[in-house]
C-alpha cells in the first residue's frame, strides 16, 4: 500500500489474493490493510494538510502536478490497460478507453485548479463581503471494481485540484491499477501524505475512513446498501458526503425512433462492460407497436456478441468480475424465471477454454413493473424489457423505481424527447444515444442513486468549502452595548 509517501505492507502482515476473472487464477498477492493502516494513512493525510503546507501550495503548482500525472498515465497506458483487463476482465478496447479517459480527467481538473473564482457581494455599508472557496481537508475516497482506474481518477483529480489530501481505498477485488497509479503519483512529485492508497476490506478500511473524526469528507461509489452504511458511519463528525450509487435506468424507445440506432444503443446500454455499469440501461422500455420487431432484432444481435477473455482481440464482452458476483447475477436470472418473465436469450454461463466467470447476454421480456428483475440493480448483462402504450405511460414506468441515476429516450420527435427528459427523475440523461460520459459534465443521481455530483465544475465544488469574509470599512466600535 502507499502510505505517507512509502510502500508498506499491512500492519497485520496479511495478504489478499487477486484473481483474474477470465481464468479464476491468482495473479497477485497484495497487502491487506487493517484499521491501523487506515488510521496511519489518515494521520499522514491530516499532517500533509494541516502542517506540511499542501493547502498553501499554489493552484498552479497543483495543476502542474496533475498535468504531469496525466502525462505519466499516458506514457504507461499500455501497462495500465493490460493491468485493468487482467484484474477486472474487461476487453482491452474498453480498458484502453478507460485509461485514456483517466488521463483526461486529471488533465481536465489540472485546468480547473487555477480557475475557481469567488464573489464580491454588495452588502449594506460599511461592509464589503467576499466569498471564497477552500479545500474541505482530508478526504476518504472509496471506489468500486467496475472501473478501477477511472474511478480513482474521478475521485483524486478534483480533490487534489481543490487542494485536499486523500486516502483512496480501491475495491479489494481490483487493486492493481491503483497501485500502479501510486507509483506514478510518487514519481511525478506529489508531496508525501497528500495521496495515500490503502488496500483492504470495505468493512474494515472503508468503515474506518467513514467513521474517523479526522476525515472531513467521504466520497463513495458503489452499491446502495454500502452507501447507506457509509452515510450512517459518517454521522459521528457530520462529515461531508458524496455518494454515487446504483441505478435501474430506463432506456425509452418510441416507434418513431431510428430503428437501427436504437437497437444498437440498447445493446451498448446494457452489455458494455458486461452490464457492470452504474448507469446501465438495464430497463428497455419499448412502445407497444414496435415491441416484437425490436426484441427480435435485439435478441438476434445479443446472441452474436463475442464473449471471451478480454485479451483476445475479437472479444466484445468479458467475464463478470468475480465468482461471487457471477452467482449473484445468476440468482437474479433464476428470480426472473420464477417471477414468470420470458427468457429470450442468454441466462447461462458461456464456456470459455480458460475457465472464468462468463455469462451470456441475457434478455427478459413479458416483465411486470413489480418484478424484482425490473426493480433491483442486477449489475450484469441482464436486460428487462418493458412495454408502454404512450408518452405518459412511458414516463410513469421510467420513474417507477427507487433509483434515479440515468435514462435515455430514442425518438425522431425532438419536442417529445425534451418533454420526456424533463419528466425523468434522473441526473444523467441522453437523447438518441446511451452512455457518453464527459469529464466536463456533472455525474450523479436523484433519489436513492446518490448524493452530490462528480465531474465538471460541480464535482470540483464538492471538494470545497465556501467561506464568506466580511470586512468592516468603518473601523469603530458598534455601540450595541452601552455600558
Ligand atoms: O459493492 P460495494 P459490491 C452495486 C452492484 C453490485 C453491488 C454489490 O449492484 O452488485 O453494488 O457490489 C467498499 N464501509 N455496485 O459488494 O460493497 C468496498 O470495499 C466502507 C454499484 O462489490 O458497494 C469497495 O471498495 N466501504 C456500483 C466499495 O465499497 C465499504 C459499483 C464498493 O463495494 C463497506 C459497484 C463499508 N461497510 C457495485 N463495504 C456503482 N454505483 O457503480 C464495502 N465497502
Amino acid at each position: 500500500m502507499y502510505v505517507d509517501g512509502e510502500w508498506v505492507n499491512g500492519s497485520a502482515g496479511e495478504v489478499r489474493e487477486v484473481v483474474n476473472p477470465a481464468t479464476g487464477e491468482v495473479i497477485a498477492r497484495v497487502a491487506e490493510g487493517t484499521e491501523d493502516d487506515a488510521r496511519a494513512a489518515i494521520r499522514a493525510a491530516r499532517r500533509a494538510f494541516d502542517e506540511d503546507g499542501w493547502a498553501e501550495v499554489t493552484a498552479l503548482e497543483r495543476a502542474q502536478l496533475l498535468f504531469r500525472l496525466a502525462d505519466a498515465i499516458e506514457e504507461h497506458a499500455d501497462l495500465l490497460t493490460r493491468l485493468e483487463t487482467l484484474d477486472n476482465g474487461k476487453p482491452l478496447r474498453e480498458a484502453q478507453f478507460d485509461v485514456a479517459d483517466a488521463a483526461n480527467c486529471f488533465r481536465y481538473y489540472a485546468g480547473l485548479a487555477t480557475k475557481p473564482h469567488g464573489q464580491a457581494v454588495n452588502v449594506p455599508a460599511p461592509s464589503q463581503t467576499f466569498v471564497v472557496r477552500e479545500p474541505v481537508g482530508v478526504c476518504g475516497q472509496i471506489i468500486p471494481w467496475n472501473y478501477p482506474l477511472l474511478m480513482a481518477a474521478w475521485k483524486l483529480a478534483p480533490a487534489l485540484a481543490a487542494g485536499n489530501t486523500c486516502i483512496l481505498k480501491p475495491s479489494e477485488i481490483t487493486p492493481l491499477s491503483a497501485l500502479m497509479l501510486s507509483r506514478l503519483i510518487h514519481e511525478v512529485g506529489f508531496p508525501r501524505g497528500v495521496v495515500n492508497i490503502v488496500l483492504g476490506a470495505g468493512a474494515v478500511v472503508g468503515q474506518t475512513l467513514a467513521e474517523s473524526h479526522d476525515v472531513d469528507k467521504i466520497a463513495f461509489t458503489g452499491g446502495t446498501v454500502t452507501g447507506r452504511k457509509i452515510m450512517q458511519a459518517a454521522t459521528g463528525n457530520l462529515k461531508k458526503i458524496s455518494l454515487e450509487l446504483g441505478g435501474k435506468s430506463p432506456n425509452i424507445v418510441f416507434a418513431d425512433a431510428d430503428f437501427e440506432t436504437a437497437v444498437d444503443y440498447a445493446l451498448f446500454g446494457i452489455f458494455a462492460n458486461a452490464g457492470q455499469v452504474c448507469s446501465a440501461g438495464s430497463r428497455l422500455l419499448l412502445e407497444a407497436s414496435i415491441h416484437d420487431q425490436f426484441v427480435e432484432a435485439l435478441v438476434d444481435r445479443a446472441k452474436k456478441i463475442r464473449v471471451g477473455d478480454g485479451f483476445h482481440p475479437d472479444t466484445e464482452m468479458g467475464p463478470l468480475v468475480s465468482q461471487q458476483h457471477l452467482e449473484k447475477v445468476e440468482r437474479y436470472i433464476q428470480i426472473g424465471l420464477e417471477e414468470g418473465a420470458t427468457l429470450r436469450c442468454g441466462g447461462e454461463r458461456v464456456r470459455v477454454d480458460s475457465g472464468g466467470y462468463f455469462l451470456a447476454p441475457t434478455i427478459f421480456t413479458n416483465t411486470r413493473p413489480d418484478m424484482r428483475i425490473v426493480q433491483e440493480e442486477i449489475f450484469g448483462p441482464v436486460l428487462a424489457v418493458q412495454k408502454f402504450e404512450d408518452e405518459r405511460d412511458a414516463i410513469r414506468l421510467a420513474n417507477d423505481t427507487v433509483y434515479g441515476l440515468a435514462g435515455a429516450v430514442f425518438t425522431s420527435d425532438i419536442a417529445k424527447a425534451h418533454r420526456v427528459i424533463q419528466k425523468l427523475r434522473a441526473g444523467i440523461t441522453w437523447m438518441n444515444t446511451y452512455h457518453p460520459t464527459y469529464n466536463e459534465t456533472p455525474w450523479g443521481g436523484y433519489k436513492q442513486s446518490g448524493i452530490g455530483r462528480e465531474l465538471g465544475t460541480f464535482g470540483f465544488e464538492e471538494y470545497t468549502e465556501v467561506k464568506q469574509i466580511n470586512v468592516n470599512l468603518a473601523v469603530k466600535p458598534s455601540g450595541w452595548f452601552r455600558g
